[in-house]
């Protein structure tokens, strides 16, 4: 281990509270076995009651239930008929605090909770409260190259590779820490473009630090996961085909997995990028994607591993000219027809919307489309496109929409969460998925509200019905204590962050008008005439890509009455007219606004909302410890004239292309 290192700990930095009238019960906490993960929850509770009330607890192991006398405290218990999945029931009774779950995992779960509870200075008697995970797997991708650098991270660099060697340190621990905190259960380490030394990862070379770096998530209850190359039989093995029918690389792969799980017998599994943005796949060898994942799959089943494979899957050397084929279609066309085609060990992992993480899309269509396959929902809270933690976004109520939209699967339960948790088909299981937002920053997000979007992902994959708006309490709360103007504040900015992005960024479900490559800041036609299937289409009458059948007919991928919904201008939700639809500028609203009125006025709301962002936060500047004060305050300034740069440069483009002048008279050059 490293010394100790410079970086905060977030949602886990204790304030002290020793006047906290219910500090008592942390004094002593009993624990019933010797369990590694029950262990971890017992130091936790007892580092929290540490730092927080001057407690040192003692940790007292007993036997079976605790007699009828037995005094106050905190008493952790796995009971057989207490909430399985890793949940967990916390409960006081008569001076004594209980935690019991089916599982350890459910117990170190509820002593977090605790200490939520504990941190907002909430009263602990007479507490009654259950939490029972909805997602069996939730999960963090970190996309972290070997050399430190990591794909879209925007914080700084990996802290779990530098120098093409694996870091272990203290800030391993922390990290596992933080993310067993909100429940995460999975982390993949390394980066889906698996290239060069990351396809090594699973050779003897690593094989040590692997193990090490297990057995720290495993004491937390999480799985380590590796990104594979599909390539590797060639890359590593020397071998002169991938093919997944080809009998040798099937018995190259089943030798290497039985290597890694010699050292890793826990190792949750693989997530793979195959056929996707020049990643080897089995397209190569005319092999479908069931063919490649179902080989992988069962190179890993004996040790009860799974195959997550990715769905991003399009064309992306397309031509603009071309009209007719769809980047929005790709992941439909190529996996629905293959429903029922993988085995048990195979989840498919599907990105929120058909593009790419962009401000605002419908749900992927594939959700519903697959009734006979296992899903994993994946978000991205690095904000590669929604500013890059430089802009404040708060990204917890467009999870919500995704996981509470109806795709119409069955007549109940049909929602994305309905599918993800089992509850819609129940031997097709899933879970959710984020691409990390972390890297080697003191803060670890480098804008220090984007905190809450790494909190928030955990808390609403473990707990989807939380609102978004709670999550945020909860979140700052934790990081910031329990000052309710502090709160008032802090939540505004994160609520109204989303909106404010998508109003002075996207028009109505418009996304990459972007510089290409690295996707910060506004360039109406950087992707116009590129090969990336990325197009507006505007012209000097409107806007917007036909989608509905006379265009390229994505609307129709999705189940009715959904599919009639998107085909129609009248029908299709306005947030996501121009998604679906190419509009005249002079076409009339439900509100009754142009949409051209509609274009100018909400980009001038945006570069509003931030000065308003600005005045929340200034007005807290007192209660909030300078550096962070400092940190938030530049960023701030930076996203109001990033703001008004996209606000002027997308207003003036459309005034240019459409020679309709703001009704209001506003400056657009
Ligand atoms: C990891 C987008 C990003 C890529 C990313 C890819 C993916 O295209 O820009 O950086 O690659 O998505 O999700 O695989």
């Amino acid at each position: 281990m490293e010394e100790q290192m410079d970086y905060s700990m977030a949602w886990l930095s204790y304030r002290k509270n020793p006047l906290f009238p219910d500090r008592e019960y942390f004094r002593k906490i009993y624990v019933q076995e010797n369990e590694a993960v029950i262990h971890t929850a017992a130091k936790e509770l007892s580092r929290a009651a540490e730092a927080m009330f001057d407690e040192s607890s003692q940790i007292i192991t007993i036997v079976k239930e605790a007699p009828e006398n037995s005094s106050a405290g905190i008493y952790l218990y796995t009971d057989k008929n207490g909430p399985g999945n890793g949940g967990y029931h916390l409960y006081e009774e008569g001076g004594r605090l209980t935690i019991t779950a089916k599982e350890p995992s459910g117990i170190l779960y509820g002593c977090f909770a605790l200490i939520r509870k504990a941190q907002r200075l909430l009263s602990l008697k007479n507490l009654d409260y259950k939490e029972e995970p909805d997602n069996p797997l939730r999960m963090l991708n970190h996309w972290g190259n070997m050399d430190g650098s990591i794909e879209r991270g925007y914080s700084g660099d990996s802290f779990f590779f530098k120098s093409q060697e694996l870091l272990i340190n203290e800030r391993t621990v922390d990290y596992a820490r933080l993310v067993s905190s909100i429940g995460i259960n999975g982390v993949v380490i390394n980066n889906v473009n698996v290239k060069e030394n990351a396809t090594k990862l699973i050779s003897e070379d690593y094989a040590e630090d692997l193990k090490q770096l297990a057995m720290i998530f495993r004491n937390y209850g999480i799985s380590l996961y590796l990104s594979l190359n599909f390539a590797a039989p060639m890359e590593l093995g020397g071998l002169d085909t991938a093919d997944p029918e080809a009998a040798e690389v099937k018995d190259w792969w089943e030798k290497q997995m039985k290597q890694v799980y010699a050292s890793v017998p826990d190792l949750g599994g693989f997530l793979v990028k195959a056929d996707s943005e020049g990643r080897p796949g089995p397209f190569t060898y005319q092999r479908t994607h069931a063919q490649g994942a179902n080989m992988l799959a069962n190179a890993v089943k004996p040790y009860g591993g799974v195959i997550i494979w990715r769905c991003f899957v399009y064309n992306c050397t397309q031509d603009w000219r071309d009209r007719k084929t769809d980047r929005a279609r790709s992941a439909y066309d190529s996996f629905s027809p293959l429903d029922g085609q993988f085995v048990d060990n195979v989840i498919l992992q599907i990105k929120n919307g058909p593009m790419d993480f962009q401000v605002r899309e419908p749900v992927s269509s594939l959700f519903g489309a697959l009734q006979r396959t296992r899903q994993i929902l994946e978000v991205q809270i690095a904000q590669e496109y929604t500013g890059q933690q430089r802009h404040v976004c708060y990204l917890i109520p467009e999870f919500k929409e995704i996981l509470e939209f109806h795709t119409r699967c069955t007549k109940e339960r049909d929602t994305v969460a309905d599918i993800i948790s089992g509850r819609a088909f129940p031997q097709f299981a899933g879970g959710i998925t984020a691409v990390a937002n972390t890297g080697s920053d003191t803060n670890w997000t480098g804008h220090d509200l984007a905190a809450a979007n790494w909190f928030g992902f955990g808390r609403l994959a473990f707990s989807p019905s939380l609102t978004a708006g709670e999550i945020a309490e909860e979140w700052c709360e934790c990081t910031f204590g329990p000052d309710k103007e502090i709160t008032e504040a802090v939540c505004r900015i994160l609520m109204m962050s989303w909106p404010a992005y998508e109003k002075y960024t996207s028009p109505l479900g418009i996304g990459w008008m972007v510089n290409p490559h690295n996707h910060y800041g506004p360039n109406v036609d950087g992707y116009e005439y590129d090969r990336w299937g990325t197009y507006h289409r505007a012209d000097h009458y409107g806007l917007g890509v036909e989608r509905g059948s006379k265009g390229t007919g994505y609307a129709q991928t999705y189940l009715e009455p959904n599919a009639s919904m998107y085909e129609t201008i009248e029908d299709c939700p306005e947030e996501l007219l121009l998604f679906f639809h190419y509009v005249p500028y002079t076409y009339r609203l439900k509100n009754g606004k142009t949409l051209i009125q509609h274009i100018y006025d909400t980009h001038f709301e945006g570069v509003e909302d931030v000065q308003k962002m600005i005045a929340l936060w200034n007005g807290i500047r007192e209660r909030i410890p300078e550096d962070i004060f400092m940190r938030v305050s530049e960023r701030l300034e930076h996203q109001l004239e990033h703001a008004k740069e996209w606000r002027d440069q997308i207003n003036t483009y459309f005034y240019r292309k459409s020679f309709i002048e703001d009704e209001k008279g506003r400056e657009i050059y």
